[in-house]
């Protein structure tokens, strides 16, 4: 292909990306108090999920305990995490949310 011989030698486009920043899964915790849908509210206005979506992802939450909404560079998950925590404290439910590296 034209462009080959220049990419291989000049290091263009061959040379293995190192660097790629790590990644960060924001993760919500299910509890027995949290309303169903405050859940699914927090996750159509801060996770940009469709209402189905939404109601999906809680319902995986409720049953198993545990599910990711989201994977986002540190600084974006640090945000996000905040953002579910401050809502939920505000409304005085106990949901919780944190994050992981990927
Ligand atoms: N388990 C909660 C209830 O039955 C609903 C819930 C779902 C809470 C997901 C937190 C996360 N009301």
């Amino acid at each position: 292909r034209p462009g080959d011989r220049d990419e291989v030698e000049l290091g263009v486009k061959t040379r293995p990306r190192t660097q790629r920043p790590p990644m960060y899964k924001v993760l919500l915790l299910n509890d027995d108090f949290t309303p169903m849908e405050f859940v699914v509210h927090v996750l159509e206005r801060l996770f940009n999920m469709s209402h189905a979506q939404a109601i999906e992802i809680m319902l995986t939450v409720h049953r198993k305990g545990v599910a990711v909404v989201g994977v986002f560079s540190h600084e974006i998950a640090e945000t996000k995490v905040a953002q579910v925590m401050e809502l939920a404290r505000r409304q005085q439910h106990p949901l919780q949310c944190t994050m992981e590296k990927e």
